[in-house]
C-alpha cells in the first residue's frame, strides 16, 4: 500500500508541536509500517511538496498498490487534481490528519479529498496512522471475503 504525504509534512517535529506533535515524518512512517506488518501488508512511503509529484505517485499506485493512506497536508483543502487522481484509484483510500481540521480555521473545514476517500481519520495524532492501516486491512479483508463468496457461491 502507498502511504502518501503532502507539503510541509517533512517538517514535522521541528515546529508547531502543540498542533502536530513531536513525532517526525519518519516516526509516523515507522508506526504505519509496523502496523501494516502486523496485518501482512507492506508500506511504500512517499512525501512531496509538489502537487504533480503526488499525482504521479497516485497514478503509479494504480494496479500495483492495494490501498492508499494519504495525508495531503494543505492540499487537502483545495487541490482538486488530487481529488480526481484518487477517484481514479481502484481500492480503499484513507485520508489521515494529525490535527482535527474541523476544529481549526474555517478554511480547513473543507476537504476536497474526503468525497473520494473511503473514510477520514483526524485529530488522533500519530495514532491515526495505526487506525488508518487497521481500516485498510479490514477493507481489504472484507473485499477478499466478498470475492471468495462470489467465486464459490455454494459455500
Ligand atoms: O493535521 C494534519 O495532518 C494536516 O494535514 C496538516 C497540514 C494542514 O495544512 C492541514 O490542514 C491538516 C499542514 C502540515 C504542516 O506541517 C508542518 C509541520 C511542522 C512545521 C510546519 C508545518
Amino acid at each position: 500500500m502507498l502511504l502518501l504525504h503532502g507539503p510541509n509534512l517533512n517538517l514535522l517535529g521541528a515546529r508547531e508541536p502543540e498542533v502536530y506533535g513531536t513525532e517526525t515524518l519518519a516516526d509516523h512512517i515507522a508506526t504505519a509500517s509496523a502496523a501494516a506488518g502486523e496485518c501482512g501488508l507492506t508500506v511504500e512511503a512517499r512525501q512531496s511538496n509538489h502537487e504533480g509529484e503526488l499525482l504521479e505517485a497516485i497514478h503509479g499506485a494504480r494496479g500495483r498498490c492495494a490501498a492508499i493512506v494519504v495525508n495531503p497536508g494543505a492540499f487537502t483543502h483545495y487541490a482538486w487534481s488530487l481529488h480526481d487522481a484518487l477517484a481514479a484509484f481502484d481500492g480503499p483510500v484513507v485520508e489521515v490528519h494529525l490535527s482535527n481540521p474541523n476544529a481549526r480555521e474555517p478554511w480547513r473545514h473543507t476537504s476536497v479529498v474526503a468525497p473520494v476517500a473511503t473514510g477520514t481519520i483526524a485529530g488522533f495524532g500519530g495514532l491515526g496512522y495505526r487506525l488508518a492501516i487497521e481500516a485498510v486491512a479490514t477493507c481489504l479483508g472484507a473485499d477478499r471475503a466478498e470475492n471468495e463468496t462470489v467465486a464459490r457461491p455454494d459455500r
